[in-house]
């Protein structure tokens, strides 16, 4: 594999650090010996609970890891970072990426994730930086949408979905649009469904294993659920970040596909989750409905799983599985995560959170 420079002459800044990505990343590049710099969000609570195990007060000795206040809705200020830290990779991971929520919030969706992206390109030009930086996009498998083509590649055209869908669309498109014009080093990562026990907590995941957790726990009664027949290609986050860093490496840029080949719908990751937690779940009532239920095999009077219908989406994104043969033979990356590997990690973690044995990171901060 190609690279430049040793890493510790490396400089990297991560929009979205706070996040479940933006944590497992600045874990890898600090353990590599990067200088690792990150934008965060003014917010009038702790937001920074996922990276608080990695962050040291700048007063102390050896410290690679900076953050700084920023938005991506924000030029003037993503000018002056960038100005100021003049990194050498940059890895574009903020956004507001729930797609449920797009739907409620399009024009911010469109301002942050697609407009935002532009913004943070021409920082760099700004800044006078254009041949001296790598970029990374984290676009995403929510691009194919409706179902075009299966497994999903990086030929397979793209079919929006969601508010959130289509800003990633703009996204991508002028991602390549400034590379093939200003001769930049641009990469999108076509990263699909990646989890962990950092995932937050209304995404189907964990929403799941931490409901699993507290139902077993004696805190919970029911699971209230969406569409549960849709179809994912679910990884390990931290198996994802190492295939951004591989992407960095190269250097020529290009679009990749990180995918584990494999996809699972909601309703096996249900019950997955409650077996490990040695609960065997029998689904009930008519299949697809809002009257389906699922309840306790043994044990039919105990509703653990309703369906509520504010949880679909007014358009849906059915199926996807992703082709990462691309990402194997160019970048040397497969997902080493298997599914139930995944669900396991996820529903250990939350039930010792819930236990008070780990951590809470929604709870922590710094002070
Ligand atoms: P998270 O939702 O966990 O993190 C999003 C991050 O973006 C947070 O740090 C958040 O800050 C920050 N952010 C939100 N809005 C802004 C803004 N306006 N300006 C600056 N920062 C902002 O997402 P993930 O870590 O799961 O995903 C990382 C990226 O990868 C996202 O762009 C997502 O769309 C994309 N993606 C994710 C996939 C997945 O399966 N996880 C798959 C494919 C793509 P705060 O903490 O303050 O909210
Ligand atoms: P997704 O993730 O939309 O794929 O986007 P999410 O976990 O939100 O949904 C996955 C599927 O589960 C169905 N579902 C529910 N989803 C949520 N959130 N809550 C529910 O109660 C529920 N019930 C059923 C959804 O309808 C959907 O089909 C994620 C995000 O990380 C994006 O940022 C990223 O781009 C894509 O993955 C790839």
């Amino acid at each position: 594999m190609a690279t430049t420079g040793t890493d510790a002459s490396k400089v990297a800044l991560i929009t979205g650090i706070t996040g479940q990505d933006g944590s497992y990343l600045a874990e890898l590049l600090l353990e590599k010996g990067y200088t690792v710099h990150g934008i965060v969000r003014r917010s009038s609570s702790f937001n920074t609970g996922r990276i608080d195990h990695i962050y040291k007060d700048r007063h102390e000795t050896g410290v690679k890891l900076f953050l700084h206040y920023g938005d991506l809705c924000d030029a003037t200020n993503l000018i002056t970072i960038i100005s100021q830290v003049r990194p050498t990779e940059i890895y574009n991971l903020g956004a507001m990426s729930h797609v449920k929520v797009s739907f409620d919030m399009p024009e911010y969706t469109a301002d942050a994730d697609g407009i935002g992206v532009l913004r943070m390109l021409d920082a760099i030009r700004a800044a006078g930086m254009e041949k001296d930086v790598r970029f990374y996009q984290a676009s995403t498998s929510e691009l194919y949408g409706k179902v075009q083509e299966v497994p999903q590649s990086e030929t397979t055209p793209f079919y929006p979905r969601s508010p959130y869908a289509v800003a990633k669309q703009y996204a991508f498109w002028i991602l390549v649009n400034y590379r093939e014009a200003y001769g930049m080093h641009l990469t999108n990562g076509i990263l699909f469904n990646h989890e962990s026990p950092r995932r937050g907590r209304t995404f189907v995941t964990r929403k799941i294993t931490i409901a699993v957790a507290n139902i077993v726990a004696g805190n919970q009664e029911n699971l209230y659920l969406g569409n549960i027949d849709s179809k994912r290609d679910w990884g390990h986050a931290r198996d994802y970040v190492e295939g951004m860093w591989r992407m960095m490496q190269q250097d020529e840029p290009d679009d990749y596909v990180l995918a584990t080949g494999e996809t699972h719908s909601v309703r096996e990751f249900v019950e997955k989750a409650f077996a490990h937690a040695g609960v065997t779940i029998k689904w009930k009532g008519p299949t697809g409905t809002t009257e389906e239920i699922g309840v306790e095999e043994g044990n039919e009077d105990r509703v653990l799983v309703k369906i509520d219908p504010r949880y679909f989406r007014p358009t849906e994104v059915e199926l996807l599985l992703g082709d990462a043969t691309k990402a194997k033979n160019k970048i040397g990356w497969e997902s080493s995560t298997s599914f139930e590997q995944l669900v396991k990690e996820m529903v250990d973690h939350d039930m010792a959170m819930i236990k008070g044995d780990v951590a809470d990171t929604d709870k922590l901060n710094r002070n």
